[in-house]
């Protein structure tokens, strides 16, 4: 990996100059535009005139950063959850203030970052009930910081520059490297300043469709550093998935890769990115730039050589077009509440939402949810295995951990390739200290048995982590007596794309697990558990899990759709925010989560919709409707079950299936693919014509002894032909 950075006292190259630069895009308009910062006399901004990497080298500003915030002159409080949380005790202690005063708490947690200017005493804010007004959540409101500055620029000043900050292991044994928090501050201000060279400032929507990479979590980095706002499309998804989402935020540039290898199979990000760009131009949106990391042992030249489509004018390779441009890049102060980025995801209904999430609370949730949950050090290898195009990967790979100074561990690979051991190698290799996965992930190298365990110790390991489903009690133990030789808490992280940072979850050491219960809520999570008629529930009981007030990385909105926000997270019960999911709370205030209660399908850990499925099934010629259901999945957790009505006179065939099958593989994407397709004579609808879904899930799942009422049904002679055509 190359990665020099300037001479130290070299001039930065000037910069191009953007005579064309864009018109201000919507985003633009969600945050206060940035007032000159107030600087009260006698405190002055350290960072107001260089370039913040450049005086980040000057021995003269190794003073801590955050003395440099006006308003610091006064006493400061003591910053709070610098240390692990050691007892039920003081968790309950500390968990009560969380709920008394928000405010002052998070205020106080806040204190560990830098803020250009610090919030203001009334900082927080918000309204969860629909009935009176709009819904808005506010967190240090007044504050002016910048997460990469804080996940970077401030360890480099503070002495850690040649610490690693990513370790990269490719997806074969051998091809590995590794870049210090120098070099990856290096990379990000190149790249921030090529984005700028390409007219992207505060508020533009930047799309980045890479593999894993360490290249991916630099360009978010980028992002956040010029104050741009980056989507993050996962490499699984198809060109349509990738075309919708750059055209929804309205991308310009595209940060992209040849390709890569994923276990045995190649995989042509290039050519997928260039067929949604085609897309896009033909619904009237034009992508301008698009940058091309050159993942290949032979860089520029290999990828060439292997048939990377590349458009001139347009695409330029990462690599050489990066290196002339300058190592020092200013930061972009950013209001607290500034867009950091959107997210999509899906829900019960229509197409994915672009979940936006802003900088100031997400900052400081993020990090603090890392350091807590995994009790992460400075130094400390970490490895999260999400891919960043899920929210996992933003919090718990990329930004958490460098905000705390961990390594990040980036893998390219399968947990399988080329052997079932290649996770615990990895460990071993690295000496990781956390380890933090999927169930889906533990389960198929469970199945691959336990030998695979034997030729690694992974006595490195002090934490281990799950999140993305509910965990198997048995799969638990596995991770826990076999993995972890029984030395090391499990922490069964609950969250969602929806709240940035864990909301349920054990503390490790703080509290007695119980394997499928993510146990108690993190600071300023107040969970209330409701009956389908709104009613809240008190002690033990079951019903639909819902949250009474913010924590500081709540959603703000949907992009370019607030409306939908509030009627998807808060219609449904006033004064709450809706998760979606269901939750059982036991005898000792532990919360189980029991699955969806929408239309939503966990596969794999990955939300897919089920509304998604059915439609691009639906576009098959032949198909005359489509209903798609979960059921339950040994590996996945759960799969996809689709039953299709075809249209009179067509003659269900296999060839029809892979049809409808690919359909599904190129409207999102191959891991959204129906495991089973199942030619139904007719679908379950009531009389004003619904489908009864739950006669679906339970006809999917086997559980015809469970179908319950079928009474209002319009023909419910339909069920018993669906059992019977059942294969
Ligand atoms: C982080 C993430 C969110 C949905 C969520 C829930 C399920 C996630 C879980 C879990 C049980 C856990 N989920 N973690 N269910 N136990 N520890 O996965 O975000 O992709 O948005 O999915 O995943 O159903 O509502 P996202």
């Amino acid at each position: 990996m190359k990665c020099s950075a300037l001479p130290a006292g070299s001039r930065p190259q000037a910069l191009a100059t953007h005579t064309s630069m864009q018109a201000p895009l919507l985003l633009r308009s969600l945050a206060p535009s940035v007032p000159k910062l107030a600087q009260p006399a006698g405190t002055p901004l350290v960072h107001s005139s260089l370039p913040c990497y450049r005086k980040s080298r000057s021995c003269s500003h190794l003073a801590s950063a955050s003395s440099t915030a006006p308003g610091s002159t006064t006493m400061k409080p003591q910053p709070l959850l610098t240390n692990f949380i050691q007892s039920k005790e003081e968790y309950d202690a500390l968990y009560a203030r969380s709920i008394a005063d928000p405010a002052s708490f998070w205020g106080d947690v806040a204190e560990q970052f830098h803020w250009e200017k610090k919030w203001d005493p009334d900082h927080h804010s918000f309204n969860f009930d629909v009935t009176k007004g709009p819904i808005n959540v506010e967190w240090f409101k007044g504050g002016f910081t910048n997460i990469c500055y804080n996940a970077l620029d401030r360890h480099v000043m503070t002495g850690h520059g040649n610490q690693h900050c990513m370790l990269f292991e490719g997806n074969e044994p051998g091809s590995d490297g590794a870049m210090t928090y120098t070099q990856v501050l290096d990379e990000v201000c190149r790249l921030a300043n090529w984005m700028k060279a390409q007219g992207i400032g505060k508020g533009d929507c930047v799309a980045i469709y890479m593999p894993m990479v360490m290249q991916l979590p630099i360009a978010m980095l980028a992002c956040a550093r010029i104050g741009a706002v980056h989507s993050v499309v996962f490499g699984g998804f198809s060109a349509d998935a990738l075309a919708g989402r750059m055209e929804d935020c309205k991308a310009r540039v595209l940060l992209t890769c040849n390709g890569g290898m994923r276990a045995t199979k190649k995989i042509e990000l290039k050519q997928i990115a260039d067929q949604a760009i085609e897309m896009c131009a033909s619904r009237g949106h034009t992508v301008d730039s698009v940058l091309v990391f050159a993942n290949h042992k032979d860089g520029v030249a290999g990828a060439e050589a292997a048939g990377t489509p590349f458009t001139q004018g347009r695409d330029a390779w990462w690599q050489p077009t990066l290196a002339e441009f300058p190592a020092l890049c200013d930061v972009a102060w950013v209001p607290a509440e500034h867009p950091l980025f959107l997210l999509y995801t899906s829900g019960s209904t229509g197409k994915p939402k672009g979940v936006l999430h802003t900088t100031g609370g997400y900052m400081v949730y993020a990090a603090t949810t890392t350091k807590h949950a995994f009790q992460l050090q400075p130094g400390d290898v970490f490895w999260c295995t999400a891919d960043c195009g899920w929210i996992t990967g933003h919090s718990y790979l990329a930004y958490g951990p460098l905000l705390n100074r961990a390594v990040s561990v980036v893998f390219e690979g399968v947990p399988t390739h080329p052997t079932p051991a290649r996770s615990w190698e990895i460990i071993d290799k690295y000496q990781v200290k956390q380890f933090y996965t999927a169930p889906t992930a533990l389960r198929s190298l469970m199945r691959s048995g336990d030998e695979w365990l034997s030729s690694t110790s992974r006595q490195s390991l002090q934490v281990l982590g799950t999140v993305g489903e509910p965990i198997n009690p048995e799969a638990w133990h596995w991770f826990h007596d076999l993995v972890g030789n029984g030395r090391c808490p499990v922490v069964d992280t609950w969250w969602q794309t929806e709240t940035g940072g864990h909301m349920i979850l054990p503390l490790p050491r703080a509290w007695p697990a119980k394997p499928g219960s993510a146990t108690l809520p993190f600071f300023g999570v107040e969970p209330v558990i409701l009956d389908d008629k709104g009613v809240e529930l008190q002690g033990e009981c079951e019903g639909l899990l819902m949250m009474r007030r913010p924590w500081p990385s709540t959603l703000r909105s949907v992009y370019g759709d607030h409306k939908r926000y509030e009627e998807n997270y808060f219609g449904p019960y006033p004064g709450y925010y809706f998760t979606g999911d269901g939750a059982r709370r036991d005898k000792d205030g532990y919360y189980w989560i029991t699955g969806r209660v929408d239309d939503v399908i966990n596969v794999s850990g990955h939300r897919i919709g089920t509304a998604e499925v059915e439609s691009a099934i639906a576009a098959h010629h032949d198909c005359a409707e489509a209903a798609v259901a979960g059921y339950e999945h040994p590996v996945k957790g759960q799969g996809i079950y689709a039953f299709v009505v075809l249209k009179e006179g067509v003659v269900p065939n296999d060839q029809l299936k892979k049809e409808m099958w690919t359909n599904v593989r190129t409207t999102i994407g191959a891991f959204a693919a129906p495991d089973v397709i199942h030619w139904a004579p007719g679908l379950p609808k009531t009389r004003s014509g619904k489908i009864m879904r739950r006669v679906l899930r339970k006809i999917a799942g086997g559980q015809e002894n469970e179908l319950g009422d079928t009474s209002t049904l319009a023909d419910p002679s339909i069920v018993r032909q669906l059992i019977e055509t059942r294969n």
